[in-house]
């Protein structure tokens, strides 16, 4: 387990993991990420880039916002439900109340995206799995969580020992608001010692399992254990 705190400022693979990441998409867009004409010649390149770029958009706060199959999804609490199945002694389906009537739980946490942008600070205010996870009750063998976006086909997964960090939730607000459509309301996966592609947005199922399977990035080539500072090449 890494403890934040230990980690370097800047460490030397975020150049390589940003490398490795455009190197993914496509060339000739690298010049996104250091000034403003780059950034308006990538938007208006439209449809011809890949949706990950195309969307990684200046926001408010020092976010950008991503998403690999827009539009984005709708959220609407009457009908949402977050599905938690698998490898559980009982499956559930929590309506948005219900979701929101567990014990809550706060943070502040830095955010690390592999791609080199950062957004130091966060309050999010959510649900931590333990709490979760008591629902359902996980079977002897369960060893990892899926986790499956309502923007089909993003998935990623964790492991239970690795979600037993003790900043590890599922996030219904930042800073102080209900999280916001663009940030994957109404409800995200926060892990911040990892990189924020483990961070599912739009979450609607929550999957028990014995391994933890591969997810959207990391069948793209980024690593599975995306611990910051030390993963993707770091
Ligand atoms: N459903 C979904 N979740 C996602 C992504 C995505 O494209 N789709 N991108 C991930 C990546 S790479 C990052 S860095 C963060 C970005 O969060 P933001 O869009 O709220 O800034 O969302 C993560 N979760
Ligand atoms: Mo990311």
């Amino acid at each position: 387990m890494h403890a934040p705190d230990d980690e370097p400022q800047d460490p030397p693979g975020r150049l390589l993991g940003r490398r490795a990441f455009f190197g993914m998409v496509g060339v000739g867009v690298s010049g996104l990420l250091w000034g403003g004409t780059a950034l308006r010649a990538a938007s208006d390149a439209g449809s011809v880039l890949p949706h990950e770029v195309r969307n990684a958009i200046p926001f408010g706060g020092g976010w950008r916002i991503y998403a690999v199959n827009p539009p984005y999804p709708s959220f609407d609490p009457a009908t949402w439900r977050l599905r938690i199945d698998g490898l559980v002694e009982r499956p559930v389906e929590l309506s948005h109340s219900q979701l929101l009537a567990l014990p809550r739980a706060e943070q502040v946490s830095d955010f690390h995206c592999v791609t080199g942008w950062s957004v130091d600070g966060v309050r999010w205010g959510g649900v931590r799995f333990a709490d979760l996870l008591a629902l359902a009750r996980p079977k002897p063998a369960a060893r990892a969580l899926t986790f499956t976006s309502a923007e089909d086909p993003y998935v990623d997964s964790l492991t239970l020992e690795q979600l037993r960090a003790p900043d590890a939730m599922v996030a219904y607000e930042m800073d102080r608001a209900p999280l916001t459509r663009d940030h994957g309301a109404p409800v995200r996966v926060v892990m911040p010692r990892m990189y924020g592609y483990k961070g599912v947005k739009w979450l609607e199922r929550i999957t028990v399992t014995r391994v933890a399977p591969d997810g959207y990035w990391e069948q793209r080539g980024y690593d599975r254990d995306a611990w910051v500072g030390h993963s993707n090449g770091a």
